[in-house]
């Protein structure tokens, strides 16, 4: 067993909430009647994260406001959770339907394949989280100290295996969600939950927890907690970057099982040494069967060993990098009791989405979609919600949402090809055909005006960096060039910047540090190169880099290589943790 040698210091108040909340009840419905105010309780702001909802303001008109002593424009954001990113077009349809509903009139595709819809006003909370309800999409657990959305390659192309690994991605989801009757007693008038496939009604006895709630227990996780499943070659879902991984391990065609990783982690806090990205060690290999058994005791080694005291340093990251790998190991087997072998080795190629009409296993066609920001919304003249609402009546396979906030029209038959070909063109869903290859490679989180820490804008700065950048690329002959760029408005890496071969994080407004030489296979963290610059400054720093790249790279090598090779930054040893606030 682990011993933990803490000695009793004062808990997180966040710990006293989850304690005094019978099971995530709070006082949400006391705060959802009362309708002197669109906020909520303080306390149930902390309890709604688990059950999906966060309250936000629009940071747009909140100075105005301000001036004219009004309250702050308060709305609430959903966040809807979609296991492996796969949705059906009447799920589609819902979802769409809701957006309708909502101040910004946008679906937001996140960076773990879940959707977002910002500006619900508190009454309508309940409408939204029912009608996900009814076509199998639930809230519950997409946010809080709690298991989240479990992610998984998206492509349905990849491998002949990714549908048997689709359907261990939905168990594990499933097993880890919270059991209290909560959820359903406030959004659901006490209706089940319906998660479309079979919730885990039994957990191993020893699982730790209470009668309610036999894995979490009444204070459930230190902290958040998110698992990603991948299949090589490709680390589209960022594997490293989760607390927990499982790398699926394939032979002769076969399913033989998953590497384990652990540690994973992106969030970071300027000027805090005592936080960092990881990425994960690979701990072990174990059987398809053993997966769930092994998903649920490494949430339980966190439950109990996890930091409660110290928010900032709670996340399972900072557990494995105290425990360490070896020691997680030991305790995983220990609760597990019986051994598991050893990892088998993989390889990884990209952590990129493909695009365009790629042929599946089954003779069926997927259309992969570039969705710049993961934002779809009607613009004047790009309607690309519209023309996805219309995609989605005529559409008889799935949508998979990807970890690069983008979107995939899945399983369409040859002949139909053509009929979504048309839509796709109609609607000017068609920008991977134009984008440059840097700007089908980026990702932004959401920042401003919606998320309540951004120091910087992020979605709405991305696409204007690249479009600068790309002059600079075409100068170079490099317009067609896959260069993974990141960026987010602030260090808690939502675009998991550490890992972009160019990573922008939000220092101040309109500042930025900038980071490099990530590893295009997700292996490999980038480096801090200059500290809070402009943007002027940003490309005056990356023109001479490009223009080196375009010149000076060998045959295949990719631009974080190569910003290591020529000395730009430095890789660390392992290319694992790093304090990423401190420059080279
Ligand atoms: Fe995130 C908090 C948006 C993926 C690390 N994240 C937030 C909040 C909820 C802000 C808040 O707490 O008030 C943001 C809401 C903004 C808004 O208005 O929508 C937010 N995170 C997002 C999304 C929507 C970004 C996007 O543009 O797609 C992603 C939703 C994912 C999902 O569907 O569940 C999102 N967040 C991530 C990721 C990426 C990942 O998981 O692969 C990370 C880094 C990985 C990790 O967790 O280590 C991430 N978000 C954070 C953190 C830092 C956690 C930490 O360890 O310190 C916070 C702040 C916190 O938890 O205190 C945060
Ligand atoms: Fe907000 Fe920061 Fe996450 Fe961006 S990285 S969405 S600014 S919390």
């Amino acid at each position: 067993m682990i011993a933990d040698n803490d000695s009793a210091p004062q808990l997180h108040k966040n710990e006293g909430i989850k304690t005094r909340s019978q099971y995530l009840r709070g006082t949400i419905l006391e705060s959802l009647a009362d309708t002197s105010t669109g906020a909520i309780a303080p306390d149930d702001q902390q309890l709604s994260k688990f059950h999906g909802i966060y309250q936000q303001d629009d940071r747009d008109v909140r100075a105005q406001r301000r001036k004219h002593k009004l309250d702050k424009a308060y709305s609430f954001l959903a966040r809807i959770c979609l296991p492996g990113g796969v949705c059906t077009p009447e799920q589609w349809q819902v979802v769409d339907e809701l957006a309708n509903f909502n101040a910004f009139k946008t679906i937001k595709l996140t960076t773990r394949q879940a959707f977002q819809l910002h500006g619900i006003l508190k009454g309508n909370l309940k409408d939204v989280i029912q009608s996900c309800n009814e076509v199998a999409m639930t809230t519950l657990a997409a946010c809080g100290d709690v298991n989240r959305n479990v992610m998984c390659n998206p492509n349905p192309l990849a491998s002949e295996v990714h549908a048997e690994v689709q359907e261990i991605t939905a168990q594990i989801d499933a097993h880890l969600k919270p059991q209290t009757p909560a959820f359903s007693e406030i959004w659901l008038d006490g209706k089940p939950i319906n998660l479309g496939v079979e919730q885990a009604k039994e957990r191993s006895k020893d699982c730790g927890g209470d009668a309610v709630e036999p894995l979490y227990g009444p204070t459930y996780l230190p902290r958040k907690f998110k698992i990603a499943v991948a299949i090589p070659p490709y680390n589209d879902v960022d594997v490293f970057a989760h607390c927990l991984g499982f790398i699926a391990i394939v032979e002769d065609g076969k399913l033989i099982g998953f590497n384990v990783t652990v540690g994973g982690g992106m969030g970071m806090t300027h000027g805090n040494e005592k936080t960092f990205p990881r990425l994960a060690d690979v701990i072990a290999f174990c059987s398809p069967e053993q997966v769930v058994p092994v998903a649920e005791k490494i949430v339980a080694i966190q439950r109990d060993h996890g930091n409660r005291v110290d928010r900032a340093n709670a996340r399972f990251k900072y557990t494995v990098e105290r425990i360490g790998p070896d020691g997680i190991r030991a305790e995983l087997e220990q609760r597990l009791g019986y051994a598991l072998e050893d990892p088998k080795d993989y390889k990884f190629t990209s952590t990129g989405d493909r695009y365009g009409w790629n042929e599946g296993i089954d003779g069926k066609w997927n259309l992969g979609l570039f969705i710049e920001g993961g934002r779809i919304v009607d613009l004047e003249d790009k309607p690309l919600k519209a023309g996805m609402l219309e995609i989605s009546n005529v559409h008889k396979g799935d949508f998979r949402l990807t970890a690069n906030q983008n979107l995939i029209i899945a399983g369409v038959a040859p002949e139909d090809r053509e009929e979504i070909d048309a839509l796709v063109e109609k609607y000017q869903l068609d920008a991977y055909k134009n984008a440059s290859g840097m700007r089908r490679s980026q990702i932004a989180c959401v920042a401003l005006p919606t998320c309540g820490l951004a120091l910087a804008e992020s979605e709405r700065y991305l696409p204007n960096l690249v479009s600068d950048l790309e002059v600079i690329l075409e100068e170079a002959g490099l317009q067609e060039d896959e260069i993974i760029i990141r960026s987010t408005g602030c260090p808690n890496g939502c675009g998991r910047p550490y890992l972009g071969e160019i990573g922008l994080v939000g220092k101040v407004p309109g500042k930025y540090n900038l980071y490099l030489g990530a590893g295009f296979d997700g292996e490999r963290l980038n480096k801090l190169y200059r500290n809070s610059i402009t943007h002027e400054q940003i490309i005056d720093e990356l023109k001479p880099i490009l223009l080196d790249y375009a010149k000076e790279r060998e045959k295949g090598e990719r631009f974080g290589d190569f910003t290591i090779r020529k000395g730009y930054v430095k890789a660390t040893p392992t290319g694992n943790q790093f304090h990423a606030d401190v420059a080279c």
